[in-house]
């Protein structure tokens, strides 16, 4: 086999020039040496991938920001395990949650966890209060919908507010809703809907949903691109929304915090778009994060089988699905033949087979201090935390797994620069990572 060829001249070439060729080193080499993607079998057939492997496409590294060069803008896709991390130790804090799918801090260090069915529910002191925060909207518990994300204003201690996104409506007829919520520590009140998907679908898939605040003010929300096929909308497959400017499918969406849409928007002047939109062309966001620093914003987001990608998104800018995608049809065979086009962003890192992200943290810690300034991205599907080693322009440098053992659907950075996760099970787990001896 040719990369069976590739490692061992690798090796060869590890041992000439004195590193250890980890798998994660001849993943990377396998690309760059490669013409043609790994799990690409028609890659051949389309004229654009021939002649360069798609992870360094000149015309869609020109639409990239300046402070990454195209060499190591490269899509990385290993195509074997990811070596293991070291260094930490894992803690269960608490068991009994059912589903939980996102966790905020309130600033006296109590945390909010949601649980996919509907609840909000909260842990002081490590404890889990038996009795659910009164007040949550209804929510469409159904497949991967139901209460998703919550966030904390960064002013709650002035102004209490916080955030949930949800899927509402039927099986027939749903989308996704954000609302803002007052909490006093006990219920919610004064529910109000501040941001919802117009359109109606029916199933119960890609809802999204995440949030992020931006050192503005302004808040990022990630909306899912409704669904697989044959999920159809306006007699076209659901899908194709994410490339629609007047959809808020396949999008992130910048909003004010009370729902309103900010004039600076990059569509704004657009009368044809939706100007809520803030980047569009992304299938299903799980995972959203920022960097204080370099103020880039990093998405996880779900390919078909396959193809799953980490993006550093930007405002206006087009992540590219249904169009190009290196996923492939639940069903078999390619969604596109297209890997990369110019006008169109490529993903930073592509997991095949699929780690079905969820959950990304950009650590900023001081606890791990070999891990700082690196992101942090749950899988459901390979049932580890992927620690994506970036440099200071923000290119992907390496990767490795911290083991979970069970389906991860979040991870955050906590207040006490510590990593907390949440499992996707019947009976979730918040669980606590520490260093060794630390
Ligand atoms: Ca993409």
């Amino acid at each position: 086999m040719m990369k069976a060829r590739i490692n061992r001249s690798i090796k060869r070439l590890g041992s000439a020039i004195g590193f250890a060729a980890s798998p994660w080193a001849i993943a990377l080499l396998i690309l760059a040496s490669c013409s043609q993607p790994q799990n690409s079998p028609n890659a051949s057939t389309n004229p654009q991938n021939t002649s360069s492997p798609p992870a360094t496409d000149s015309s869609s590294a020109q639409n990239t920001s300046p402070a990454t060069d195209s060499s190591s803008n490269a899509p990385i896709e290993p195509t074997g395990d990811v070596p293991a991390a070291s260094g930490y130790e894992q803690t269960t804090v608490v068991e009994g949650l059912e589903r939980p799918w996102s966790m905020a801090w309130l600033p006296d260090g109590a945390m909010l966890i949601t649980e996919r069915p509907g609840r909000l529910r909260i842990v002081r002191n490590g404890t889990l209060d038996p009795t659910a925060i009164a007040g949550v909207p209804e929510v469409l518990a159904v497949n991967q919908g139901g209460l998703m994300d919550v966030s904390v204003h960064p002013n709650f201690a002035q102004n209490r507010f916080i955030y949930l996104t949800y899927s509402h409506g039927s099986e027939e007829a749903n989308h996704t809703r954000v609302a803002r919520a007052t909490f006093d520590g006990k219920a919610l009140s004064n529910v109000q809907v501040i941001f919802e998907v117009p359109q109606l679908k029916s199933r119960g898939q890609h809802f999204g949903s995440r949030i992020i605040w931006l050192p503005d003010g302004t808040m990022l929300v990630a909306i899912g691109d409704g669904g697989n096929p044959p999920v159809e909308l306006e007699g076209d497959l659901i899908r194709k929304q994410a490339q629609n400017l007047n959809s808020r499918l396949g999008k992130i969406v910048r909003l004010n915090d009370d729902g309103s849409i900010p004039k600076d928007n990059p569509l704004a002047s657009d009368a044809n778009a939706d100007s809520a939109i803030w980047s569009y062309g992304h299938r299903n966001i799980q995972g959203l994060a920022f960097d204080p620093t370099s103020q880039r914003v990093w998405a996880t987001e779900h390919g078909s089988r396959g193809g799953d990608e980490l993006n550093q998104p930007q405002a206006g800018k087009n992540y590219g699905w249904p169009v190009v995608t290196y996923s492939q049809e639940y069903t078999g065979g390619e969604i596109s033949n297209e890997r990369s086009r110019p006008g169109m962003e490529d993903p930073k890192v592509v997991w095949t087979p699929a780690t079905a992200p969820s959950g990304l943290a950009f650590y900023t810690g001081d606890r791990f201090g070999q891990w700082r300034g690196d992101l942090f991205a749950g899988g459901l599907v390979s049932q580890d935390i992927r620690r994506i080693d970036l440099d200071e322009s923000g290119n992907v440098v390496g990767q490795d797994a911290i083991e979970i053992g069970q389906r991860v659907r979040d991870v955050r950075q906590g207040p006490d620069g510590l990593l907390y996760v949440l499992t996707d099970e019947q009976n979730g787990r918040l669980i606590r990572l520490e260093p060794t001896g630390g």
